[in-house]
C-alpha cells in the first residue's frame, strides 16, 4: 500500500469528470480516473489581465436551478500537490446556466445572466474567460472554448 502525501484534482482526460492524482512517498503517483456516469458540467479557465495571469484569488459564483455555487482560483491548495487552475462546476441534470459572476483580484466584478449567458456558455465544455470580457455596455461575453493543451479540458 502506498504512502499518499498530496492530492491534486483535475480532469485528466477532458471528459468532464474530475480525476485524482495522489503523490506517494518513495513510490510513483497513484492516478484515479473517474468512471462514474457522466452528468452536466461546465469548466471555466480564467485569464487575468489587470489581475495576475492565472487569476489566483478570483471568485466565481455560478447559479443554476436557483442554487449558487462558489469556486475560488487557488494556488498551493494542498500539501505536496497542486490541483488544476480551471474551475469545474458539476451541474447534475441542470440544462441552463442562470447567472455568472466573476470577482477578479484587481477588484473588477463582472458577469452575465439569463439569455445572454445561456447564449454564450454552453454546458459540457471548458471555456476560457479573459478579465474584462464581460462588458456591461453590450452585456456580451467574449468567451472562447479552452484548448486541452492549455489545461482547460474540453472535447
Ligand atoms: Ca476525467
Amino acid at each position: 500500500m502506498a504512502d499518499g502525501r498530496g492530492v491534486g484534482v483535475g480532469d485528466l482526460d477532458g471528459d468532464g469528470r474530475l480525476d485524482l492524482v495522489v503523490a506517494n512517498n518513495n513510490a510513483p503517483p497513484s492516478i484515479y480516473v473517474n468512471r462514474l456516469p457522466p452528468a452536466g458540467w461546465v469548466r471555466l479557465e480564467l485569464l487575468g489581465r489587470r489581475s495576475n495571469r492565472d487569476a489566483v484569488g478570483a471568485r466565481v459564483r455560478l447559479t443554476i436551478a436557483g442554487r449558487t455555487m462558489t469556486r475560488w482560483v487557488e494556488a498551493g491548495s494542498g500539501y505536496a500537490a497542486q490541483s488544476a487552475f480551471p474551475l469545474h462546476f458539476g451541474l447534475g441534470a441542470a440544462r441552463r446556466l442562470e447567472r455568472l459572476e466573476i470577482a477578479w483580484p484587481s477588484g473588477l466584478v463582472e458577469g452575465l445572466e439569463g439569455d445572454a449567458l445561456a447564449a454564450r456558455l454552453s454546458l459540457g465544455r471548458a471555456w476560457r474567460l479573459e478579465e474584462g470580457s464581460l462588458t456591461p455596455r453590450d452585456r456580451r461575453l467574449a468567451a472562447v472554448p479552452a484548448s486541452p493543451a492549455a489545461g482547460g479540458g474540453g472535447h
